[in-house]
């Protein structure tokens, strides 16, 4: 379902700005969106996202091995959500489909979410761009 995908991205871009821990994601989506901003510029361009995402990656390699997988997280099967997050994370980046994405995947891997949220192509996105992916998921659920 396409749209899931791209309400998906949209969440990807707000968990992206949490610290490790934070339980809800998305609870203060702007206090995220300022956080992924790191140049403080109003929008969140390719370098700010592949930085995020580096360090999200960081946080969740959890046991270390310089990989996310599924190793990293045993109980994933018991949370549904945290499952398909894990499974989305993967399948954008793992470039050998081994179900194991190491850093160096990660810096040569497409961002197509990055692509899908902004959707005038200006190579940034924007807080509108997000809110209004916000909006419409909101609407579809
Ligand atoms: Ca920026
Ligand atoms: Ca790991
Ligand atoms: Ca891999």
């Amino acid at each position: 379902m396409r749209l899931a995908k791209i309400f998906g991205g949209g969440l990807l871009v707000v968990a992206l700005a949490f610290p490790a821990g934070a339980q809800r994601p998305g609870r203060d989506p702007a206090a995220a969106f300022a956080a992924a901003d790191a140049n403080g510029d109003g929008s969140i361009s390719r370098t700010e996202y592949a930085a995020a995402r580096e360090a999200r990656f960081a946080r969740m390699d959890r046991n270390g091995d310089g990989a996310v997988s599924r190793d990293d997280f045993p109980r994933a099967g018991q949370r549904p959500q945290a499952a398909a997050r894990l499974d989305e994370l993967i399948a954008e980046a793992d470039g050998d489909h081994d179900g194991r994405v190491t850093k160096a995947e990660l810096a040569e891997a497409p961002i197509p979410l990055f692509e899908r949220l902004d959707t005038n192509r200006d190579g940034a996105v924007s807080q509108s761009e997000l809110a209004a992916l916000r909006e419409e998921a909101g609407r579809r659920r």
